[in-house]
């Protein structure tokens, strides 16, 4: 029985390329917390709990993810078997409400563990990849029109993406529009553009907003207005051709079954950290599937590490209508991974394993780490 047996969480702060302006933060650096699990038979399992703009994206932060883990779920998990998953999670979902981020890198650590004790991805422990790749998005959000077409233009140029959400939801609503205008019109039929607005408009911005981007030929609005609106989201939805997306609405299956039953959205993006992890991103899945809705593999800008697990469950799913946005480690100044991930051919290629098919450079893990990191032992 492979005992868990000790629990390791770091902090790592990596630089971002350019400043990530979104509508609620800056991003200058993104801030990931690793975990990694060391079993009784010498095997080890790695894990990624991240979040955005610290705490302006969701009740969750860096600091909170580490802290839960080391003081709430490690203690609880250690000695444990690693092998019975269900079990483990079980557990902690009943000593610890709600922090689905922490709970998610856990969980990750032990299907990698898992999947590297048997030998196989974790997709295969999820059924088995039906793709190899997949499309993938890239996120304008340097805060000025022309530096966005310029980016995007190289992207497209070097064969990295041609689907592009636009960060909006700062300024004023008629200036997003013709932000969006713009780009939209400089890149013509070569891009899919869309945009995110993290829920900065009031509905009203939004009746205003969704009407100019549907005529500015954005095919999709993510998350325009506060999660907790859900009848105006569902008001929106009926309203308007633009495919609307949930995004923070959406914090695992129970919300997306609220979601689909109230038609609050036309498309789920689905994240594993803000599910609660793989099983529940997979749960989340299911349900859009059942409601007919489309799906989009979505991100919380995770290093290679957290991607590399996303990539493992969206590449089981038949249909992601809308794509993934799993380009995080392509955000950051440097990589982490001793096997970074491989974008080419506007898309991003699976993993091929065992576990979650990432490996730690530890030179740049130390390198970046904030602090010492953090053990509960057995
Ligand atoms: C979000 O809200 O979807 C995903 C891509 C990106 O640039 O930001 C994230 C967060
Ligand atoms: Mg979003």
């Amino acid at each position: 029985m492979p005992k868990i047996d000790v629990i390791e969480t770091m902090i790592v702060d990596v630089p971002t390329i350019r400043g990530h302006v979104l509508s609620m933060a800056t991003m200058r650096t993104q801030t990931a917390v690793l975990v990694r699990i060391r079993f009784s038979d010498g095997s080890e399992g790695l894990g990624e709990g991240t979040t955005i703009g610290g705490l302006s994206y969701c009740p969750e932060s860096p600091e909170s993810i580490q802290s839960v883990i080391e003081t709430y779920i490690a203690p609880g998990i250690v000695g444990l078997d690693g092998d019975d998953i269900n079990a483990v999670t079980q557990l902690v979902d009943r000593m610890v409400q709600g922090n689905r981020i922490a709970k998610s890198a856990i969980e990750t650590a032990l299907w990698d563990g898992l999947g590297k004790r048997l030998g196989v991805p974790v997709s295969q422990l999820f059924g088995g990849a039906v793709h190899k790749r997949l499309p993938v998005a890239w996120t304008l959000a340097s805060g000025n029109s022309d530096t966005d077409i310029a980016e995007a233009e190289e992207m497209i140029e070097r064969g990295r993406h041609n689907i592009f959400k636009l960060k909006i939801g700062k300024r004023a609503v008629a200036d997003d529009v013709a932000h969006v205008s713009k780009i939209a019109k400089a890149l013509g039929d070569r891009a899919s553009i869309r945009v995110d607005v993290n829920q900065a408009w009031s509905l009203q911005d939004a009746r205003w907003g969704l009407k100019g981007l549907q005529e500015a030929g954005c095919v999709l609005v993510e998350q325009p207005i506060k999660a907790r609106y859900r009848h105006a989201m569902a008001e929106l939805t009926a309203k308007y051709e633009i495919a609307l997306m949930a995004d923070e609405i959406l914090n695992g299956p129970e919300d997306a079954l609220v979601v689909a039953a109230n038609h609050c959205a036309d498309v789920f993006a689905v994240k594993v950290a803000q599910s609660g992890g793989l099983k529940r991103g997979a749960e989340v899945i299911a349900i859009g599937q059942a409601a007919g809705l489309g799906l989009y593999g979505g991100t919380m800008l995770e290093t290679g590490l957290g991607t590399s697990a996303a990539l493992q469950l969206f590449a089981t799913v038949d249909r992601l209508e809308w794509g993934t946005e799993l380009f995080g480690p392509l955000l950051l100044t440097d990589e982490i991974l001793a096997n970074p991930i491989v974008y080419k051919d506007f898309n991003v290629e699976v993993p091929q394993g065992p576990g979650i098919g990432a490996e730690l450079d530890m030179d740049k893990v130390n390198f970046y780490s904030r602090d010492r990191s953090k053990t509960v032992r057995a």
